[in-house]
This record gives structure tokens, sequence and C-alpha cells, in this order.
């Protein structure tokens, strides 16, 4: 088999927080009629420039076209040539390559009539525990509103959620306590992400106070400056909850091994540069006796469904893991989006093939958008993910 052709069609796609997010759906055309899709999720994160979509199509094509699909593994390092990893967390070069990465495992696994989980060695189990995620507290007034999230959330089946943190614990602390007043038990806060916001000092500061309120409590996540290892090993020694940050590039991996920066690493295929990077990144934790969780962008229906096949793979999940990106959008551009039963995502059926999701050509036009650009956000709405007051 041959790939013919690569197309990128950019999507923008609100989320009901009212914050639009461009993504761009990536099809991969071979000489046998199969083909492939992939996602290339979330462009709408720093650094604030954008990529010329045009661009980047010619390029993906030369080095695409007329290439075996199933060389996966030569094609992967290709990427990393024309897309270097760096030590940044969003990386856009990263996002490409993950798009790219997905659509060929839907072409190979739609090829072999097979589903991408039988890629990946088979399933240790068919659904995922994951969070619905509540965005960062800047104002007292915002708690409220996040207790109606709660609420709604709740009453869909999502009893675990984890909570940015770091910008106003007041706010943050008079959450944890509505949360403990209204919901008891039947709600559990997983994580606490303070997103890099803070130095480890200050991070231990907020720890203190906010661990008052042990709501289930299964990690702390991101509580230093991005690759500030140290700093993650200084407060692993002081807490004993457990310490976890996303894998971004394998040098930051490798040092938060050597310096034991963590307990659990936090893996996405979209911040690593795809599934077969993810899961090197998951067997790497894996060798140096770290748990890890799947973590995520709020990636669309493709995403999510190449995530759930990577997640039900792996042996080392043991806690809840993140991607509830499809419940976030107010749409999607798949016929069925992937489904969430009792705050477990479930991966596509085994008898579908691929990805197991289907493009929707009418929802890809309605959701279209003409490129990258950015709209007049600030950089507060793309660090917290919340649209303006
Ligand atoms: O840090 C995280 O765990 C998040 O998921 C983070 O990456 C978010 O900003 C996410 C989003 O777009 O909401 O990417
Ligand atoms: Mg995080
Ligand atoms: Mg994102």
């Amino acid at each position: 088999m041959k790939i013919t052709n690569i197309e990128l069609i950019a999507v923008g796609i609100p989320r009901h927080t009212g914050f639009v997010n461009k993504h761009v759906i990536v099809k991969i055309h071979s000489d046998e009629g199969i083909v492939g899709i992939g996602e290339m999720s979330d462009f709408s994160h720093l650094p604030r420039y954008s990529i010329d979509l045009h661009d980047l199509e010619r390029g993906l094509r030369s080095v695409f076209i007329g290439r075996n699909p199933f060389d996966i593994m030569q094609l992967n390092q290709e990427l990393v040539d024309h897309f270097p990893e760096t030590m940044y967390y969003y990386e856009k070069g990263s996002f490409i390559r993950n798009g790219m990465d997905n659509a060929l495992h839907d072409l190979c696994a739609k090829c072999l009539d097979i589903s991408v989980s039988e890629m990946f060695g088979g399933r240790v189990r068919d659904k995922l525990k994951v969070c619905y995620p509540i965005f960062r507290h800047r104002f007292m007034e915002e708690v409220e509103e996040n207790i109606q999230v709660v609420r709604n959330r709740l009453e869909q089946g999502f009893d675990v959620f984890r909570l940015y943190v770091g910008k106003n614990i007041d706010a943050d602390e008079a959450f944890l306590s509505r949360v403990k007043e209204e919901f008891g038990s039947k709600v559990k806060i997983k994580s606490y992400d303070f997103s890099h916001l803070l130095n480890w000092k200050d991070a231990w500061c907020a720890i203190k106070r906010l661990t008052k309120y042990d709501l289930g409590l299964e990690m702390i996540e991101s509580p230093a400056p991005r690759n500030d290892f140290e700093g993650l090993n200084q407060l692993r020694l002081k807490t004993d909850y457990p310490i976890s940050e996303h894998v971004w590039s394998f040098k930051q991996q490798q040092e938060m091994i050597k310096q034991e920066a963590v307990d659990i690493f936090n893996i996405s295929p979209i911040f690593i540069g795809g599934l077969t990077a993810a899961r090197k990144a998951a067997y790497a934790a894996e060798v140096a006796g770290k748990e890890c969780i799947l973590g995520t962008t709020q990636e669309l229906s493709i995403g999510t469904a190449a995530m759930a096949h990577l997640g039900c793979s792996l042996t080392n999940i043991l806690k809840t893991s993140d991607p509830t990106g499809p419940e976030l959008y107010i749409g999607d551009v798949v016929k069925e989006r992937v489904t969430y039963q009792d705050g477990y995502l479930h991966a596509p059926d085994r008898n579908k093939k691929g990805l197991g999701v289907e493009l929707d050509e009418e929802l890809l036009d309605k959701f279209r958008v003409a490129d990258l650009s950015w709209n007049d956000v600030s950089v507060h709405q793309l660090q917290d993910r919340t649209s303006i007051k």
C-alpha cells in the first residue's frame, strides 16, 4: 500500500465555557482507497503564533506521499527530524507528529481489518476511569458556577473531578469546602493541578492549605515551573501525596527518572508527539517503576478514541486519567462520539476497524475554519481555558 495524498482541515469548536479551540483533522489517502484519519488537537495554546496550514500540508505531502504507511517507526523518526522535540509542554511540533501518527495507525489497522487496540497488543481493560476538569478559579464568584458544573456532571455520571489550582487559593479552598458540604463522599477530587504556575515553595504553601480538604486526592500535578526537576523532587520528599507531571520530551522524562522528580507520569500522545512516542514513554515509566495516567489537551473524538485504545493496553495505569474532551465541546466531527458512562471512557468496540470512529463530512464543514489564526484572546484566557468575564 502507498500513501497518495495528505489533507489537513482546520476546525474551530467552542467549549461549554465559551472558549474556542482550533484543531486540525488529518486525512491520509492511500492507493487502496482506504483513508486514515487523525487529529492534531488543540492548537489554542501558547505560544501565540500560528502554523501556516497550507505550508504544513505541502511539507507533510513531501514526506508522506509514495510511502508505505506500515513503516510507522521510520515515518515517526522522520517526523522528529522535521518537527524536533523541544523542552516545552505545548510544542506545536508534537501536535503535528501526533495527528500524523494517529492517522497512520487508523489507516494501517483499517487495511488489516482490525482495531488499533490489536496493534498495541490487545487490551488489559475496556474502559478507563476519567475525571471532569474544573477550570482555575480566578475570582470568588466562580466558586458557585463551578459547583453547578459539579452538580450537572455528577448527574451525567462523572463522580471524579480534578481541580486547577494556584491562582486564587482562597477561592480554591472555598470550592473544596463547598464540594465537601454539598456532595460529601459522592464526589471525589482526584488531583490539584498547578499547571506550572507557582515555584515549588509557593506550591508547597498552597498544598498545605488545600490538602486539609482531601476529597479522595490521588495526586498533585505540576507543582513547580516547567523542567524544574529539583523543585519537583523537593516537594515529592515533603508531601505524602504522589506528584505527577506531564511528559513532553524524552530528555525531560529521562531527567524526571534520574532526579526522582515524580511518582506518576502523565502521558498524552499529543504532548509527546504520537501514539508511538506515548507508548515508549509509558514503557519507560513502567521500567522505572512508575505509574502513569493518560493526560489530555482536551481532544475531540478522534484523538480521544486513539487515547482510549492506548490506555486500554497499558498495564501501569492504576489511577484516574484525564481525557474528557468530547464532553467539553459543544460539537464534534464524527458520526458517533466516543462514549462515557459512570465516569468511564469506553474504548470503541473492538469489532470496529481502525480507531473506531467515523468522520462526518457535514460536521467537518460546519466547524471548518480558514486557518489557525488567533482571535482576540488574552494570555490569561489561554492559560486558564476560560472565556472573558
Ligand atoms: O495540564 C493539564 O492537565 C491540562 O489538561 C492542560 O493541558 C489544559 O490546558 C488542556 C486544555 O486545553 O484544557 O490542554
Ligand atoms: Mg496538567
Ligand atoms: Mg488543551
